[in-house]
């Protein structure tokens, strides 16, 4: 059969005219994924030439009898979701071919459809909005790059398997702040299946060491952590930790938050894709010469699980060099040119990434890379602690592939105003809220919602053409995101950066971008709901268009806590005049919670 399937291979190769595709090697299985315990791998890394990036990936699925599906992005030899890496100002050519199966049918012949594909019109895929498990797009990730189809699109994209290679072609933004990014699917309904079989790689804006030179010359590390379904759903916890009271079992298998630290987690995570299983978190493994130090470039590509992460050494908590937070250095506010926030721990949401400066442990301690626990909410999901992978210092640890440059020229500031410096036009407010189809019933199927305040609760409605909230290009707003559900929430916005203002209604002192952020739960019993308030960056002209806002957590996404916002054009005569302060802002203390 296998020999039948691979001659099928050969000759269907032979006759098309993919023949980047082509040259891939034959898959030996598809979705290949590191074994327990494994060295740590690094993904391939693509890098842009002469101001171009050109990459051919296919999308391939998996099933196999007693394991959960399996998602994966190939790139043109044969790779793993490879490390996209362009400078700004590049132009990336991504050809995407989706060679999904129906998970109920028998697997797909690989290139069976370029066949037909000289029939298919290339834009079909622009207007489909036919969205299906088989369905995939493209969303990247704190990108700021117009929402239009073959570039950043997700509410109408959609690519068929019958589709040719689908094209996205668009530029780094000239002034887009260097660091992590990512790419991952986005089909309304379908992204929680797909980012947990795997479909997730990162993105990196060359030029981290030209904002800040603390890092300048360091070895880097991408390590993407990702959760996928448990490979040992019916085990009890490891012996050494506390038994989890039955009343806080609920009825499909404890995957409510304990808060305590400890039980069966949701789902089992990953470190470039090697697994880290419940019950016994057999650790995945990091070599690096003793104290060394390196640059760790980390995302959380997780579907609903949120980290919170530390280093021990000895057991002994370590410090780690913030540099950067969802893809912008955390000095871009100009206020410390090279300022590096040394904590013990860092909370990451679903879609967050942390890039940050690590010491290796000496010679014969012991080192682990460790999540300790989230509280979630009484409705939201379990994350205990659980280490991730042991960090060996020894002498032979071999170097990572990448090196930051040793004497970059230092990146020139950003022209525009600080956005903290820039008064908001003005204020809205948001709220995250749930309900059970049986109220009574804890476990009935929950509809999820996103609703601007005074507008009636509705789940996303792909089909809908009248935005949640129009905004003119060039404005700054506040938004006030309340949670009036009792689970932990993720906000995220396509397109854009903000700055967090208050968290549960104090103000804090961070004075740095991001794209994601966690909006604390009701707990049920406080006369008001907790709430975010946000200032968001509509300044950028990329941005005009129509995109959208949502929970990353994507059971929720999928379930329709998702909104719609227009970024109309600003009018010639509205033009610059939003310079409203060129003033440096003070230096100030940053805290990250
Ligand atoms: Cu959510």
């Amino acid at each position: 059969m296998q020999k039948l399937h691979l001659l099928i291979f050969a000759i269907l190769c032979f006759a098309s005219f993919h023949a980047g595709l082509c040259a891939q090697s034959l898959p030996s299985e598809t979705c290949a994924r590191p074994s327990v315990g494994s060295i740590v791998p690094e993904p391939q890394d693509l890098r842009s030439q002469n101001g171009i990036l050109k990459v051919d990936l296919t999308v391939r699925n998996t099933s196999e009898a007693g394991q959960s599906a399996r998602f994966c992005y190939i790139s043109a030899d044969g790779s793993e979701s490879p490390t996209l890496r362009l400078h700004p100002g590049d132009l990336l050519i991504l050809d995407l071919k989706n060679d999904l199966a129906d998970p109920d049918h028998a697997t797909v012949i690989p290139n069976q459809h370029h066949l037909h594909a000289v029939a298919v019109n290339s834009d079909a895929p622009c207007m489909s909005g036919a969205m299906t498990s088989i369905s995939t797009n493209l969303h990247f990730h704190g990108l700021t790059v117009p929402p239009i189809c073959h570039q950043d699109d997700v509410l109408k994209t959609s690519i068929q398997p019958s589709d040719p290679p689908f094209e996205y072609r668009f530029r780094i933004p000239a002034g887009e702040a260097p660091g992590l990014y990512w790419y991952h699917p986005h089909i309304h309904g379908f992204s929680k299946a797909q980012v947990l079989g795997g479909l997730s790689g990162a993105m990196i804006v060359e030029g981290i060491e030209r904002a800040n030179s603390e890092v300048a010359g360091l070895p880097e590390r991408v390590l993407i952590i990702r959760d996928q379904d448990l490979l040992n759903p019916n085990a009890p916890p490891n012996k050494s930790e506390p038994v989890v009271p039955k009343m806080l079992i609920d009825h499909d298998g404890d995957a409510a938050n304990t808060g305590a630290g400890f039980g069966k987690p949701a789902k089992d995570l990953s470190i470039n894709f090697v697994p880290v299983p419940y019950p016994d978190y057999p650790t995945a493994v990091i070599k690096m010469k003793p104290d060394e130090r390196q640059f760790w470039r980390v995302l959380n590509a997780s579907a609903i699980t949120y980290l919170n992460l530390e280093i021990l050494y000895k057991r002994a908590r370590q410090q780690i060099g913030i540099v950067a937070l969802d893809g912008v250095p955390v000095n871009t506010n100009g206020a410390l040119p090279n300022s590096v926030l040394w904590r013990d721990h860092i909370g990451v949401p679903p879609g967050g990434r942390v890039e940050f400066i690590v010491k290796g442990p000496p010679a014969g301690v012991p080192g682990l890379f460790v999540t300790r626990t989230v509280d979630t909410g009484v409705g939201g999901e379990n994350d205990p602690n659980r280490a991730i992978a042991t960090i060996v210092a020894t002498n032979d640890a071999p170097e990572p592939h990448s090196v930051l440059l040793e004497s970059p020229e230092p990146l020139v500031p950003a022209g525009a105003p600080w956005l903290g410096n820039v008064p908001p036009v003005r204020t809205r407010k948001l709220y995250f809220s749930e309900t059970l189809l049986d109220p009574n019933d804890p476990n009935s199927a929950t509809t999820f919602y996103l609703t601007v305040d005074g507008q009636t609760p509705a789940p996303f409605d792909p089909s809908a053409d009248v935005p949640n909230i129009i905004v003119k290009q060039g404005d700054v707003e506040d938004w006030i995101i309340e949670n009036r559900s009792t689970e932990l929430h993720a906000f995220h916005i396509h397109q854009v950066h903000f700055l967090l203002l208050d968290f549960s209604g104090a103000p804090v002192d961070e004075p740095f971008l991001r794209d994601t952020i966690n909006v604390p739960f009701y707990n049920g019993k406080t006369l008001q709901y907790p709430s975010i308030k946000i200032r968001l960056d509509f300044r950028d002209s990329n941005a005009v268009g129509t995109f959208v806002y949502h929970c990353h957590l994507l059971e929720h996404e999928d379930g329709g806590m998702m909104g719609v916002i227009r970024v109309e054009p600003a009018g010639v005569a509205e033009a610059g005049s939003h310079e409203l302060s060129t003033k440096k802002p003070p230096v100030r203390a940053t805290g990250t919670n």
